[in-house]
């Protein structure tokens, strides 16, 4: 018996303290599932000793204390919470107590709806006028909140049409979409406030507002589902019925709502919301279900706490309550280095769930998380686990805080972190294993390096088998290595190596894109070849002088920066062009030779097949000589250069009276304007 009493005040203590921090403090520690489970937990014991339920329970009341910066007001009829139903088994049992109680044998009309995650209110008309607005409270009393509801849009300030009753106590739920809870986080993060944990917190803590110009401003949206008490006026006889009475009267109801004959329609609807659920834009934890009939839930009537004619048939937790073993830091393949936490495995919504992603640095440092501390995981449909929230109080002494590393945990190059970006990244671009299978995929394609036969699956097999760790080991790759691949061959092999002799010989704008720097893409490499003329002059830059190249901003700077100033990039950059492997390149037209190049500065647009050189290619030289080159025909082109078989653009150039030229006119002019193609070669 001590063991029992013991048991008893441990529960109601917990849930207690939980119901305070829920309700009082809008800082919930324990996620829905545990606390449901505890409930239960008490129930069972409270129904096995009867004799030792005490008054203050939490199983004796229906929600947390009202707060006292409200006035408190008195429910004309307590609002009642719903009974939890967890399994189909649960489900079934409820829908066959609801025949035997009603000597039923007909399958039952009931009404399917869904659970919102939201804050329930109820709001109460009179002569159509909205004069009240109350939070449910302990369902007894609750808080008036009726300043802040008025500023809901959703919310009709008066009703619509006729034969309102005299009083209408219309209930239902405040929430906030997911859209506007993502907004409303946002606008915080930027003002350096608090973030809400969830969109019902957001809800509540909106409605809390001593000013209602604050909660105003908060996303928050109604929908009603029931009724409160009501005078003076006829309402239909059917829970259905009131539902479509509502919307006429302009107050906003579920579109989700459906009525269902007896319960394999309920488990089918079930299912239905299950899959739907996280399209719907925001949050729900489960469906309603009711008794239709307004008569037969009056003959049904209710216990305590909830009408024995409703029950809420619950989803799966998507919250559960685990142990961080540790966190490991992943690199990914574009070398952005993501945290990841290791927990003891725990079961989320039928799943176990052994990893949850904690973002980056800002998460780490938002939830400062400790190895060994208990931590709230959250697994929504497809979305990868994440960790919501850390509880503190459950911390073991001397724990060890987590912090990020300083170096790759890959390669051990240094990692950058650019000024108002979240993502941590290694730099060793050009060696970090993790990146290594990416980095060679950009190295040898088309508009990089266009190694010929060069291809992802290929790559694959090479770093699989240890046969190439940076672009380097490419070229010194053998017959012998590669015969034995598979789908190789010796012709196969021979192609491959006269493909890389041939890929050695490039231009100085393709070299710089196929490095794969972040932020470096084909136009930015052609504007730093043009700027700087040689890598050695691009490499001894710094900040101020990467800055000055024309579409280079601080962000692809700082990227190149650090790249090109990571020793392990260095190394394989020399060995590149050493004569042991001859990258090379002819010198581009540096910036002062094409100050006064004929085309610079003219738009050009290419339309057909070209016969000596591929449209890429001729876009490449007319890039390289200052002139513009556009997908989109307008009356701001220069230049239409048309090939075999062109298509509509031709026509449209007639139209717009915009100079035509062909292939030989585009020749003539590469080659009575010297370019990069036709000059020396040196780096
Ligand atoms: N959709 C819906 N949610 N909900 C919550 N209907 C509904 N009804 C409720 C509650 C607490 O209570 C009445 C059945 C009393």
């Amino acid at each position: 018996m001590k063991d029992v009493f013991h048991q008893l005040a441990q529960l109601r203590q917990q849930l207690q303290q939980a119901a305070y921090e829920y309700f009082v403090l809008d800082a919930p520690t324990l996620p829905d599932a545990e606390y449901d489970r505890l409930m239960v937990a008490l129930q069972q014991l409270e129904q096995a000793h009867p004799h030792l339920i005490t008054p203050d329970s939490p199983t004796q009341r229906v929600g947390g204390a009202a707060q006292s910066a409200f006035a408190t007001i008195q429910h004309t009829l307590p609002m009642l919470s719903l009974e939890n139903l967890f399994t189909e088994t649960d489900c079934l049992a409820f829908l066959q107590r609801l025949q035997t109680a009603l000597q039923c044998e007909q399958p039952l009309m009931l009404c399917g709806e869904l659970k919102l995650d939201g804050v329930a209110v109820s709001l109460r008309y009179e002569a159509g006028l909205l004069v009240q607005a109350a939070t449910r409270g302990d369902g007894v009393t609750g808080e008036a909140i009726t300043h802040n509801v008025r500023t809901i849009r959703a919310i009709p300030l008066r009703l619509q049409g006729d034969s309102l009753p005299e009083v209408l106590e219309v209930r239902g739920e405040i929430f906030m979409t997911e859209a506007g809870f993502a907004q409303l986080n946002a606008q915080a993060e930027q003002r350096g406030e608090k973030r809400f944990a969830n969109p019902r917190n957001a809800a509540a803590g909106s409605l809390r507002q001593l000013d209602p110009a604050i909660t105003a401003r908060r996303p928050l949206t109604f929908l009603c589902y029931g009724l409160g008490s009501v005078q003076g006026g006829q309402l239909p006889t059917s829970h259905w019925g009131c539902l479509q009475q509502f919307k006429q009267w302009g107050l906003p109801v579920s579109d989700w709502s459906q009525r269902l004959c007896g319960a394999e329609a309920v488990l089918h609807y079930y299912q239905q919301i299950s899959q739907q659920r996280f399209d719907l834009g925001f949050a729900i934890d489960g469906i309603v279900i009711k008794v239709d009939e307004l008569g037969l839930q009056q003959q049904l009537g209710a216990r305590a706490r909830a009408p024995r004619w409703a029950a809420a048939y619950k989803f799966a937790a998507q919250e559960e309550l685990t142990l961080l073993r540790e966190v490991t830091f992943q690199v990914g393949r574009t070398g952005v280095i993501t945290p990841v936490a290791q927990l003891e495995p725990v079961a989320v919504a039928g799943v176990w769930i052994r990893h949850a992603t904690l973002h980056n640095a800002d998460e780490i440092n938002r939830l400062q998380i400790h190895q060994g501390d208990t931590v709230i995981v959250r697994r929504a449909g497809e979305v990868i686990p994440q960790v919501v929230s850390v509880i503190a109080e459950r911390r073991p002494a001397g724990a060890r805080a987590i912090r990020y590393p300083d170096h790759c945990p890959a390669c051990h190059s240094g990692l950058e972190r650019l000024p108002g970006k979240a993502a941590i990244r290694c730099c060793g671009g050009l060696i970090c294993p993790a990146q290594r299978k990416e980095s060679l995929k950009h190295f040898a394609s088309r508009r990089a390096l266009d190694i010929e036969g060069l291809g992802e699956q290929l790559i694959e097999q090479l770093v699989d088998q240890q046969l190439v760790q940076t672009a380097a080991d490419l070229f010194r790759l053998s017959l012998e290595q590669l015969i034995p691949l598979a789908r190789m061959g010796r012709r196969s092999a021979e192609k491959l190596l006269a493909a890389l002799e041939k890929a050695k010989q490039t231009t100085f704008p393709r070299f710089l894109f196929a490095l794969g720097i972040p932020l470096v893409g084909e136009r930015t490499a052609l504007h730093l070849a043009n700027h700087f003329g040689s890598l050695a002059a691009l490499q001894s830059a710094d900040l101020q002088q990467l800055i000055a190249v024309p579409e280079v901003g601080e962000g692809v700077a700082n990227h190149l920066d650090h790249f090109l100033q990571e020793p392990h990039n260095q190394k394989v950059l020399a060995e590149l062009l050493s004569p042991e492997i001859g990258v090379r390149w002819p010198d581009p037209l540096v910036e002062d030779q094409i100050v006064d190049h004929p085309l610079k500065g003219q738009r050009f647009v290419l339309t057909g097949t070209l016969h000596s050189l591929t449209r890429q290619q001729a876009k490449e030289r007319l890039l390289a000589l200052g002139a513009e080159v556009s997908e989109t025909l307008s009356r701001s082109t220069h230049w239409l250069v048309v090939g075999q078989q062109p298509g509509s653009k031709l026509a449209k150039a007639q139209r717009l009276n915009i100079p035509i030229v062909d292939e030989q006119a585009l020749l003539n002019w590469f080659n009575s304007h010297p370019s990069e193609g036709n000059k020396h070669e040196s780096r």
